[in-house]
C-alpha cells in the first residue's frame, strides 16, 4: 500500500496531467460528435495505416511516431520443428480446440444462445465470463495467422456470429449485465467489479487477430460500435459524460489497437483520458491500489495491487507512450520497470507474490510456495516488455521476455496442452491438497490467454527498424518479410536451442544489401560467440544485441554460440525465502528439483547444494529424449541432511556445530516442465551448505 499524503485528488491530477494528455483531452472535445448511425461503423482508414490488414503484426506500429521498432507479421515467421515448434503444434491441435469444448460444456457460449433466445440455460460464470471467449477468439485469429485451417476458421465464425448476434442496437454487448440487471450497467460499482470494459477490451483484442488473419470485420465492427455507439457518445471528460473507472484495465490497450488499425484518434485519446482517471468516480484509496487504475497512471512509483491488472496497465501506457511520447509516461514507466526487475519479479519472469488479492507483495517478498505467480500476470508481464523493447529496441526487455516465456509462461500449461496452472509457484508440496495443474477454472482466464500467447509467438522473434532487422528469439524458423524499405528478406534459423549452444542464421536478402541485423546476446550468455561467413565478429556484449551491419548477399551464414554454462543464482538477501539458497540457470531455463527424480529415500525438504565444492558446479548434462517431451536434465553431486528436517521439531537449539550430510546425486529438470507426472514435491530455491 502507499502512503500518499492526503492531497485532493483533483489537486493531485491536475499537478500531475501531462502536456500530451491534456492536449489530447481538449483535442477530443473539440473534435468529437456522435455518429450518425452507431450501427454502421465508419470504414477503416487503411490508406492512412498503410499496411494491408494481414501484413498487422501483434502490434501495428507502423505509423507509431515513438516505435523504434516495428512489429513483423505473424504470418512472416514460420516456426519449425523444434521447443515452439513442439509446444504450438499441442497448442493448436489439443489446447485451442480442448479449451472451445469446455467453454461450451461450462455455460460460456449458453450465455449468448440464451440472448437470442437459442438456448434456456441460465447464465453461469463470473462477470467476466465473455472474455473466455473472446480470449479464445485471439488465440483462434493468432493460429490462423500462421496459416488457413478450415475447422478453426468455420467454429471462430460461428462463434463470432453467436456473439454479434445479441449486440444490442446501442453497440452495448454483454451476457451478464442483462435482464435485471441491465440497471447497473456501467454504475461506479459496476465499473469497479463488473469487468464490462475488460470484456470489451478483450473482444476487441480478439477482434483485432482475426481481422489479422482473415479480413473478416465482423466482430471488430461490433467492438467499433460499442466504443463509437455506446462508449464515446455516453462516457468520458466533461460534464455531459458521464466518468469511466477502468475496473480491471484491459481496455486501454485494446482501444490504443484499435486505433492504430481504424486510424480512429477518439479511440487512442479515450484510452488517455481512461489511464488518466477521472476523479468523478471516487474509490477508497486501497481501490486505486489494487484495481491499478481511477488515479493518473503517471502518478504511479510503484507496482502495487492485483498484479494482471498492473501489468495491463503497464501495457495499456506503454502503448500510449509509443503513440503519444508523452515523457511523463515514460519516466513512469521506466520507474516502474526498475521496481519490477529490482523488488518483484521472481527468477522465472512470474509476477504477484500474494494470493490474497492476486497482488504484488512489498519489496522483495517473493515466497516460493505460496506464490501466486499468476499465468496471466507472466504473459502481461511479456506483453509490457515487448512494448518498452519496441520503444527501445533495449534487449534488457527482450531478457524479460525471453525468460518469462520459457519460464513462468511456460509452466503455465501442460506438456499435452490439457491442463494449465493458474498460479505458477517456485515451490510446491502436493500434501496442501492443491491440484496445480487442471483442465478448467471457473476464473479461466489463464488457459485461452496461454493460447493466444504461444498463438502469436512467431509475432515476437523478429522486429524491423529504420536501419534493419532485430533478431530477439531463437528457434528453428524461416522469416519470410522484407526491410523497412522494402527489400525483401529471408532469414532461416537452425538451431536446438535452448538444448543446444549453437544456431545458424542464414540470412537472404532479394538482393545484395546494406543493413543492420541486431542480434540479441542474451544477457544470460557469459561469451557468446559469433561469426559471419565463418570469419569471427568482435564486441558481443551480453544483454546487447550486437549491431552486424554490412552489405548483406543471399546466403550468408551467421553462427551463434552461447554460452550455456549452467549457472547457481542467487537472490538480494533481502528476499527472506531465497536467502542462502540457490536457483539453477541453464540458458534461458530455469530448473527445479521433483521429488520423483531424486534418489529413494531423499526428500526434497532435506536436501542441500553444496557450493564451496567444486563438484556441485560441475552439472552433468544430459538430453532425456524420452522424459518430458525431451528436455536437458541436469545433475549434480548434492548433499543430504542427516538430521532429516521431519525430526527436528518447529524449533530446536541452534548448535555451531557444522551439521552432518550425506552425498546424494540431485536430478534437476526444467522447471516449465514440472508437475507433468505424478504429484510431488518441487522446489526452485535449494539450501546451500559451505562445508
Ligand atoms: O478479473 C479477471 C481475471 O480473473 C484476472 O485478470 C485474474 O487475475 C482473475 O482474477
Ligand atoms: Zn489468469
Amino acid at each position: 500500500m502507499t502512503n500518499r499524503s492526503e492531497v485532493s485528488r483533483r489537486q493531485f491530477m491536475s499537478t500531475t496531467v501531462s502536456a500530451a494528455t491534456a492536449a489530447a483531452l481538449s483535442l477530443k472535445k473539440l473534435s468529437w460528435s456522435p455518429p450518425a448511425n452507431p450501427a454502421l461503423p465508419s470504414p477503416l482508414s487503411s490508406s492512412s495505416m498503410n499496411v494491408e490488414w494481414k501484413d498487422q503484426g501483434v502490434l501495428n506500429l507502423v505509423k507509431s511516431p515513438y516505435a523504434k521498432l516495428r512489429n513483423v507479421p505473424v504470418h512472416a515467421v514460420t516456426i519449425t520443428a523444434g521447443f515452439w515448434g513442439a509446444r504450438r503444434q499441442v497448442n493448436i491441435e489439443k489446447s485451442i480446440p480442448s479449451m472451445e469444448k469446455l467453454l461450451e460444456a461450462n455455460g460460456r457460449m449458453d450465455n449468448f444462445l440464451r440472448l437470442a433466445g437459442k438456448s434456456d440455460a441460465p447464465q453461469r460464470g463470473p462477470v467476466f465470463s465473455d472474455s473466455d471467449v473472446y480470449k479464445w477468439n485471439e488465440a483462434a485469429g493468432f493460429a490462423l495467422q500462421s496459416g488457413d485451417r478450415p475447422g478453426l476458421h468455420s467454429l471462430a465464425d460461428k462463434i463470432i456470429r453467436e456473439v454479434v448476434a445479441v449486440q444490442e442496437p446501442s453497440g452495448y454487448l454483454n451476457t451478464y449485465y442483462v435482464g435485471d440487471r441491465a440497471k447497473d450497467r456501467m454504475t461506479p460499482e459496476v465499473q469497479r467489479w463488473g469487468h464490462e470494459l475488460y470484456n470489451i477490451g478483450h473482444m476487441i483484442q480478439g477482434a483485432i487477430a482475426y481481422y489479422r488473419a482473415t479480413g473478416d470485420r465482423t466482430l471488430l465492427d461490433a467492438g467499433i460500435r460499442f466504443v463509437d455507439g455506446f462508449l464515446l457518445p455516453n462516457f468520458g471528460p466533461g460534464p455531459d459524460k458521464k466518468p469511466i473507472f477502468s475496473g480491471h484495465p484491459e481496455i486501454e490497450l485494446a482501444l490504443i489497437e484499435l486505433f492504430r488499425t481504424t486510424g480512429d484518434k477518439r479511440h487512442l485519446e479515450l484510452a488517455g483520458y481512461i489511464l488518466q482517471g477521472d476523479d468523478r468516480i471516487k474509490v477508497p484509496h486501497r481501490g486505486y491500489v489494487y484495481h491499478f487504475c481511477g488515479i493518473p497512471f503517471t502518478s504511479r512509483t510503484h507496482l502495487e495491487g492485483h498484479a494482471v491488472r498492473a501489468m495491463y496497465a503497464c501495457c495499456g501506457a506503454a502503448d500510449y507512450y509509443l503513440e503519444t511520447g508523452d515523457q511523463t509516461y515514460w519516466k513512469t514507466l521506466n520507474t516502474l520497470w526498475d521496481d519490477l526487475i529490482t523488488h518483484q519479479m521472481y527468477v522465472t519472469g512470474g509476477v504477484g507474490a500474494r494470493s490474497d488479492g492476486e497482488a504484488f507483495g512489498d519489496s522483495f517478498e517473493l515466497p516460493n510456495f505460496t506464490a501466486y505467480g499468476e499465468s496471466c500476470a507472466a504473459i502481461g508481464n511479456m506483453m509490457w516488455n515487448w512494448r518498452m523493447l519496441a520503444a527501445t529496441g533495449d534487449a534488457k526487455y527482450a531478457d524479460v521476455i525471453e525468460r518469462a516465456l520459457y519460464n513462468g509462461i511456460n509452466s503455465g500449461m501442460s506438456l499435452d496442452g490439457t491442463l494449465y496452472c493458474y498460479r505458477n509457484p517456485l515451490g510446491f508440496d502436493p500434501s496442501s491438497g492443491d491440484r496445480i495443474r487442471n483442465p478448467w477454472y471457473d476464473v479461466t482466464c489463464c488457459p485461452p490467454n496461454l493460447e493466444r500467447t504461444f498463438a502469436a509467438l512467431p509475432g515476437y522473434f523478429y522486429s524491423t527498424s529504420a536501419d534493419g532487422l532485430y533478431l530477439h528469439l531463437y528457434d528453428n524458423s524461416l522469416l519470410d518479410w522484407h526491410l523497412e524499405d522494402g527489400t525483401g528478406l529471408k532469414v532461416q534459423q537452425k538451431t536446438d536451442y535452448p538444448w543446444n549452444a549453437s544456431a545458424e542464421i542464414t540470412v537472404t536478402p532479394e538482393k545484395p544489401a546494406e543493413f543492420t541485423l541486431y542480434l540479441r546476446a542474451p544477457g544470460w550468455s557469459d561469451h557468446t560467440q559469433v561469426t559471419v561467413n565463418e570469419k569471427a565478429v568482435s564486441g558481443v556484449t551480453p544483454g546487447q544485441y550486437l549491431a552486424l551491419r554490412r552489405r548483406w548477399a543471399p546466403g550468408d551464414v551467421v553462427r551463434v554460440k552461447f554460452d550455456l554454462a549452467t549457472h547457481l543464482i542467487e537472490a538480494d538477501p533481502r528476499v527472506v525465502d531465497d536467502y542462502g539458497r540457490v536457483a539453477v540457470q541453464r540458458g534461458p531455463l530455469v530448473y527445479c528439483l521433483e521429488q520423483l527424480d531424486q534418489p529413494e529415500g531423499v526428500v526434497l525438504a532435506d536436501v542441500r547444494m553444496e557450493v564451496s565444492k567444486k563438484s556441485a558446479w560441475q552439472f552433468h548434462e544430459e538430453f532425456r529424449s524420452d522424459l518430458l517431451g525431451g528436455v536437458v536434465v541436469l545433475s549434480c553431486m548434492g548433499a543430504v541432511n542427516d538430521e532429516p528436517t521431519s525430526r527436528t521439531g518447529l524449533y530446536s537449539r541452534y548448535s555451531s556445530e557444522p551439521s552432518r550430510h550425506r552425498a546424494a546425486t540431485l536430478t534437476y529438470i526444467p522447471y516449465y516442465a514440472w508437475a507433468n507426472r505424478a504429484a510431488t514435491p518441487m522446489q526452485v530455491w535449494t539450501p546451500v551448505v559451505n562445508a
